[in-house]
């Protein structure tokens, strides 16, 4: 296992549409248990495979409290197949985005098919901050960061701030 570099906004990379996985190969399965070993590394909550550099669609997320037995999604091609009406608001953070959080409004429940990493399919209905993170990660393999979601003045302060972090790096 590894700990794999985190891509920070503007990279180019995180604007790009992530590729469908059309095989779940031993390669896959190595990439998942990279990405949950640098998603508890960061430390997060999510990661999704564009931060990392690799344009599949592939994410991964633990949203489990401390104290609670830890337990990591592992989704492959994961969709909405379904949102509700009803939105919720959340602050939320980016690990391509370090530093930086502000609330984004979303779906306060969707319902998510996905493979997992013996190729078998799953559907969920995610609530609560499961359903923010999973809305945040799919956002990744679309291009789209939270950052999107915001006011062009907010968007340009946080980016404005993390030039500055990374030309004094
Ligand atoms: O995709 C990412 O960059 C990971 C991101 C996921 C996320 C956070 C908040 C709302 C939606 C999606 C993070 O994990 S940022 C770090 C974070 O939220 C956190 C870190 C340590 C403990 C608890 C939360
Ligand atoms: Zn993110």
């Amino acid at each position: 296992m590894a700990i794999l570099p985190i891509l920070t906004a503007p990279d180019p990379v995180l604007k790009k549409k992530a590729e469908h996985v059309e095989e779940v190969t031993d390669e896959i399965r190595a990439l998942l248990d990279d990405m949950v070993e640098t998603m508890y590394d960061a430390p997060g909550i999510g990661l999704a495979a564009p931060q990392v550099g690799v344009l599949k669609r592939i994410i991964v997320i633990d949203v489990t409290q401390e104290g609670e037995e830890p337990f990591a999604y592992k989704m492959i091609n994961p969709e909405v197949i379904w949102e509700s009406e009803e939105l919720s608001l959340y602050e939320e953070g980016c690990l391509s985005v370090p530093e930086s959080f502000s609330e984004v409004e979303r779906p306060s429940v969707v319902k998510v098919t996905y493979t997992d990493e013996h190729g078998l399919a799953h559907e969920i209905e995610a609530d609560g901050l499961l359903a923010t993170c999973v809305q945040h990660e799919i956002d990744h393999l679309n291009g789209t960061l939270f950052i999107d979601h915001i006011s062009r003045i907010k968007r340009s302060i946080i980016m404005r701030k993390l030039n500055k972090m990374k030309k004094s790096a």
